[in-house]
């Protein structure tokens, strides 16, 4: 199995309903365009990749078989046209016509294929994110790439059987010349078909991913992994939060709601992150950043100064710090957790010393929080409400400017 194959074989997430995609945090500059990569036109004002939602329109794919099935079935019913008296014209005709056929009815699927799955730069980066998570970098335009070279092979070998079919002389000749030009066409469908195949994997995939609406003001719950962040998502939900799997992680992630003034706000956690190189990260880390980056999300970072959760204060303060730095345009609040097993967490102490002052109180302005005692949860609730509006109205004039300039620019 080569490894585009391999890198296709991704387990189908259990959820497909969710808020928010994902993408692998970049570098701005990126790498120089593959051989036969689309490249996004120079003046393209375009604002296509502004919104979300390419996954769940793209196109059904037919799985290969089913695709020669149905164009043989087709193409077989092509009756010679009508009028014609001499037997071999009559014959040579039928099989120029079959093949004909044949060649486009395996040819039109793939051309749709290629015209409507989204060229990567048509993306929103969240997206792109997506897809490089799931199945490698490049991996999606190569899957496009094989689909068109089989089209253009299958199109080349049917007008060229076509042709040979059209200029027998002999009836025999002509029937020997399409069955052999029909058996050439479903040899080459079928040395390619994995292009197809692959291609149904990435459409699977994607369209099973958890969907995003970035316009919906959410709350995106971030910190070292076990840290209590599944906690909060749950006592902070209206109801249950939901499972939100994608397909490159089997651990799920909670997505929940929470209703205020007949307001609907989503709350989410996140991967946790762990103390190394961004080029270290896992999908799952990777995921976290892509959701920072590029959704309009308020931050809720949760920090464990127990020991419980497995990473120690000071690891979890240079993390902390980096994340604040690089993100520090989003809505923000800072929780202390499971403060239940924290002693004098809230005392007067004082200590110059910054390491030393956020192992006893976390951040400044951080709110201690306990789950398991509902220590500060009322509290945590409307700081969370205040932070989910300030976030509506961000979303809002946001998009009022880009009406206005929009607008402008007709
Ligand atoms: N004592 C105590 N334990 C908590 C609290 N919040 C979460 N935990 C525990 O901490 C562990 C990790 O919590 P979880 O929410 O899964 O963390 P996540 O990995 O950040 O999502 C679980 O065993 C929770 O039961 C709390 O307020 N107090
Ligand atoms: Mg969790």
């Amino acid at each position: 199995m080569d490894g585009l194959h391999e890198s296709l074989r991704v387990t189908p997430p259990r959820c497909s309903r969710g808020i928010w995609s994902s993408e692998v945090v970049r570098k701005s500059g990126g790498s120089a365009p593959r051989d036969g990569e689309d490249v996004r036109p120079k003046d393209n004002t375009s604002k296509k990749d502004e919104t979300i939602g390419a996954f769940q329109k793209l196109p059904m794919v037919m799985p290969a078989v089913d695709i020669l099935a149905s164009a043989l079935r087709k193409a077989k019913k092509v009756s010679p046209t009508k009028g014609i008296v001499n037997i071999a014209k009559r014959e040579r005709n039928r099989g120029a016509k079959q093949l004909d056929a044949l060649m486009k009815e395996l040819v039109v699927p793939l051309r749709g294929y290629m015209e409507n799955f989204p060229k990567r730069w048509t993306l929103h980066p969240y997206e792109r994110s997506l897809i490089e998570l799931t199945f490698g970098e490049g991996i999606y335009e190569e899957a496009l790439k094989k689909v068109d070279s089989l089209r253009k092979k299958i199109t080349r070998v049917g007008k060229e059987h076509a042709s040979l079919c059209a200029q027998s002389s002999l009836k025999r000749e002509a029937e020997e010349r399409l069955n052999e030009g029909m058996k050439r066409l479903e040899e080459v469908f079928q040395e390619d078909r994995n292009a197809i195949e692959d291609l149904l994997h990435i459409t699977k995939a994607l369209r099973a991913m958890p969907v995003v609406d970035p316009e919906t003001p959410t709350l995106s719950l971030v910190g070292a992994p076990n840290v209590g962040k599944s906690s909060l998502v749950r006592i902070l939900s209206s109801g249950k939060p939901e499972v939100c799997n994608y397909p490159f992680t089997t651990r799920g992630i909670l997505m929940g709601h929470i209703m205020l003034n007949y307001e609907r706000f989503q709350v989410t956690d996140t991967p946790g992150l762990l103390r190394r190189h961004d080029d270290d990260r896992n999908n799952l880390e990777k995921l976290t950043l892509a959701v920072l980056t590029h959704l309009p999300t308020a931050v809720l970072y949760v920090h464990d100064l127990t020991g419980e959760c497995g990473m120690s204060p000071s690891d979890q303060l240079i993390i902390y710090k980096e994340i604040k730095e690089r993100f520090k345009d989003h809505f923000w609040l800072d929780v202390v957790s499971k403060c239940d097993l924290l002693q004098n967490s809230r005392g007067t102490y004082a200590d110059n010393d910054e390491l030393e002052r956020y192992k006893r109180f976390g951040p400044d302005e951080a709110l201690h929080v306990s789950v398991k005692n509902q220590v500060g949860i009322d509290e945590l609730k409307v700081r969370v409400q205040e932070l989910l509006q300030l976030q509506m109205e961000r979303i809002k004039s946001q998009k009022c400017n880009e009406e206005n300039h929009l607008t402008a620019s007709v």
